[in-house]
């Protein structure tokens, strides 16, 4: 019943295996078993997309699934909160504990006093939103908005394309410009990058837009350095020079998009002098760029997840996402655009997560970015959380805010977790989980068209279950007696490929899925055809948005953050850490060295801060330390730091203690890059 394998003997031998990381890529993997122990894990080579290339990361990963530090038992806190002192207990005691104290609360706080809080630590489609959703919909309990990560551009992009659409990345090696906006595909897309590289060789140009040269920045044939949070003025200088240059394409406006001839007129005001005093990029460049984009053909934009981390940011998505109309470029093939593909492997998610198990359709939604909020600031405060495939304590914004919630006595915390994570430290009771290798699961990818399977390829580590499991177990100990709490991890996976609504997929099932491993949504181009917008057309001008209170038109908004402090603050991920996942494994470290702050010459030289040195970033919601990388690769008033690390004894290096928990404009996304520091040469 537990996720079967139909492998015979996975003590030794390769196994095909998928990533599970939160990773555009969705690599195929190969696992490699000798005497019952992963001894290797390399790239499958027979993927079509990732082709037996793997990041550094995973190529490490055995040293995470065996490290010493990972959590076998159940454990009960004894010491206070955060201070990380538990002891073992049975997973009885465990489960017991947990539905005795949301029985007693559910009577006495109503079911909403409860909070799920999950995200994509493990990306399987059971893990992150199959067995939980339905144990928390029969349960009652707050539903949470999962807007970490991509909302806020996903809402600006849909209301231009309606949906994740974009086009194939395996057309992406006939490009003949590539431009990666807010990206940093090298650490964070490297597949894209190898595709890319792959066009240059037959003469393709690579141009990067950031706000850091990082080590995409470095690779690039130009690189574009920009303001935070100016994207979508730039976009629009862009447009400014195409219609004033008789550069679009006339024929595609008219027949695939609606809008174009009020952006004409709207987009006159977006003059390059304008844009340059607004994104920092001189005029000349400015021509450049617009020209280059509206002469090359094909050409294509990998939008990143930066520009829509701002308080702007759905706008600049919605705006970005507009420029491949102007030109044409849908209709050839390796031009175009790609902000998330994920529409394209649409599965029944109604079937996986059972909403109609929900009784009160209002029950209350929280904002994952404002969790500090939640647990401190509500009128009807959350009173128990169960948190899985995330870290909190380390991601969300305004950290300190989270943590001082975390602290509260009266509130009763559940972690599952591979590792005692920082946000672990704050439970009343940790649960261990499960590795993905050990574990049946669906995969569908956001960049690549394939869906792939997972099955156990390695025993459960010590007494550790999968979270599909720990929610049969909840389920069973809340006396939840549906069917849908025994069904098996592999009748999820047919419930959730038994999908008429989205005909890519229709020849997709579970038997054909362990045959081949990964298969390749059928997938048609997107033009010539009808999009899911309102007008079945591109949207340059949205009525929609219109209706929801938006400029209709694509349109620069500058970011909200005022006052004293003089830095823009860019807190990104890192290369060798996906999030917060390997900042306490010890290999992933020593590669990544120390948090470091980048920042302008002209700017340290002021502030009397050399190279190294060691550095305060601080503002009102709280201060961090790091080591000063002082050069030109951000520009002035800007400061960039790298990867999202966790506590270690003696340091202070948390840098959502400084990030705001305001919202983007759409989607309710979080704003993490939209903050402002000062920056002191010194330790605390
Ligand atoms: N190695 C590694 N890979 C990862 C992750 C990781 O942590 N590490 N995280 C995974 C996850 S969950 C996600 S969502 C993706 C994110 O991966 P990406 O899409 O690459 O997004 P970010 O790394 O958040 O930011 C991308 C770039 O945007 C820049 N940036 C910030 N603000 C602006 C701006 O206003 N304008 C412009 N033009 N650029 C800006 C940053 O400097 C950064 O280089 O990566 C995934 N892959
Ligand atoms: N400052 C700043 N903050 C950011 C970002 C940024 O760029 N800058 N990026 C944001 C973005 S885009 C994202 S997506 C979020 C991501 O943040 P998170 O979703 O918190 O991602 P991770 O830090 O990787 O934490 C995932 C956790 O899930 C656990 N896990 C893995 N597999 C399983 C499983 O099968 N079951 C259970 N129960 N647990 C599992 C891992 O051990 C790990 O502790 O961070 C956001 N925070
Ligand atoms: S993290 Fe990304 S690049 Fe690395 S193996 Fe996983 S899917 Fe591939
Ligand atoms: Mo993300």
């Amino acid at each position: 019943m537990f996720g079967m394998s139909s492998y015979k003997d996975i003590s030794n031998g390769v196994f095909p295996s998928v990533c599970s990381l939160d990773c555009p890529d969705q690599c195929g993997l190969l696992i490699h078993k000798k005497d019952g122990k992963i001894v290797k894990i390399e790239g499958d080579p027979n993927h079509p997309v990732t082709k037996g290339n793997i990041c550094n990361k995973v190529r490490n990963m055995p040293a995470r699934l065996y490290d010493e530090k990972r959590l076998q038992y159940p454990l009960k806190r004894v010491g206070s909160k955060g201070e990380g002192r538990f002891v073992r207990i049975s997973w009885k005691e465990a489960i017991d504990t947990i539905t005795s104290r949301w029985k007693d609360l559910i009577k006495r706080d109503g079911p909403e006093s409860i909070l799920p809080y999950s995200f994509y630590g493990n990306m399987g489609r059971l893990s992150a939103e199959g067995m939980d959703r339905r144990f928390f919909h029969k349960l009652g309990a707050s539903r949470l908005d999962r807007t970490i990560c991509q909302s806020a551009g996903t809402v600006g992009y849909s209301y231009t394309m309606g949906g994740s659409f974009g086009i194939d990345p395996e057309d992406t090696n006939h490009s003949q410009l590539i431009i990666f906006w807010g990206i940093n595909a090298v650490s964070t897309n490297m597949h894209q990058v190898v595709l890319a590289q792959k066009a240059r060789k037959k003469g393709a140009k690579i141009v990067v837009i950031d706000v850091h040269k990082n080590q995409t920045g470095r690779m690039a044939d130009w690189f574009i350095p920009i303001t935070p949070g100016t994207d979508a003025a730039l976009a629009l200088g862009i447009m400014h020079i195409l219609f004033s240059e008789n550069m679009v394409n006339e024929h595609f406006l008219h027949e695939y998009t609606v809008g174009h001839e009020e952006l004409r007129d709207h987009v006159v005001q977006y003059d390059p002098a304008t844009v340059s005093g607004i994104t920092g990029v001189p005029i000349e460049d400015i021509y450049k760029l617009a020209r280059m984009y509206g002469s090359t053909s094909p050409s294509f934009i990998r939008i990143g997840n930066g520009p829509q981390h701002h308080d702007n940011g759905g706008m600049c998505i919605r705006t970005i996402s507009c420029l491949p109309a102007l030109t044409g470029q849908w209709l050839i093939k390796g031009g175009g655009a790609i902000k998330g593909n994920s529409g394209y492997l649409a599965i029944n998610t109604a079937a996986l997560q059972r909403p109609d198990l929900l009784k009160n359709k209002n029950t209350r939604m929280i904002n994952m970015n404002q969790l500090g909020q939640a647990l401190l600031e509500l009128e009807e405060p959350v009173k128990s959380m169960f948190v899985y495939g995330t870290n909190p304590a380390v991601v969300a914004p305004d950290g300190n805010k989270v943590r001082k919630g975390f602290q509260r006595e009266d509130l009763f915390l559940v972690v599952h977790d591979l590792f005692l994570t920082e946000t672990a430290k704050f439970a009343d009771i940790v649960l261990p989980a499960t590795s993905s290798y050990e574990n049946t699961d669906l995969y569908t990818s956001y960049w690549h068209h394939y869906l792939q399977i997972q099955q156990p390829v390695m025993d459960a580590y010590g007494e550790s279950k999968s979270n599909v499991e720990v929610f049969r177990l909840l389920a069973d100990g809340m006396n939840f007696d549906e069917s849908v709490f025994q069904e098996t991890e592999e009748e999820m996976i047919q419930q959730a490929l038994n999908f008429l609504a989205n005909p890519f997929i229709e020849e997709i099932n579970m038997e054909s899925l362990k045959e081949n491993q990964f298969i390749k949504a059928k997938v048609k181009p997107l033009f010539p055809g009808k999009l899911p917008t309102p007008s079945g057309k591109i949207e340059l001008y949205s009525q929609r948005m219109k209706d929801d209170g938006f400029p209709p038109l694509p349109t620069y908004i500058p970011l909200e953050e005022k006052g004293s402090f003089p830095f823009l603050f860019v807190p990104a991920p890192n290369h060798n850490f996906l999030n917060s996942t390997f900042s306490n494994n010890e290999k992933h470290v020593q590669l990544e060295k120390e948090p470091r702050l980048h920042m302008n010459v002209k700017d340290a030289e002021t502030a009397g801060i050399k190279d190294g040195d060691m550095v305060r970033v601080w503002n009102v919601r709280g201060d961090c330390e790091m080591k000063a990388a002082v050069g030109e690769n951000v520009l002035p008033g800007v400061v960039v730091s790298q990867g999202l690390w966790a506590e270690a004894p003696g340091t202070n290096q948390l840098v959502n203690s400084l990030t705001p928990d305001r919202l983007s404009d759409m989607g309710g996304g979080a704003v993490f890059f939209s903050g402002r520091v000062n920056v002191e040469k010194g330790k605390l």
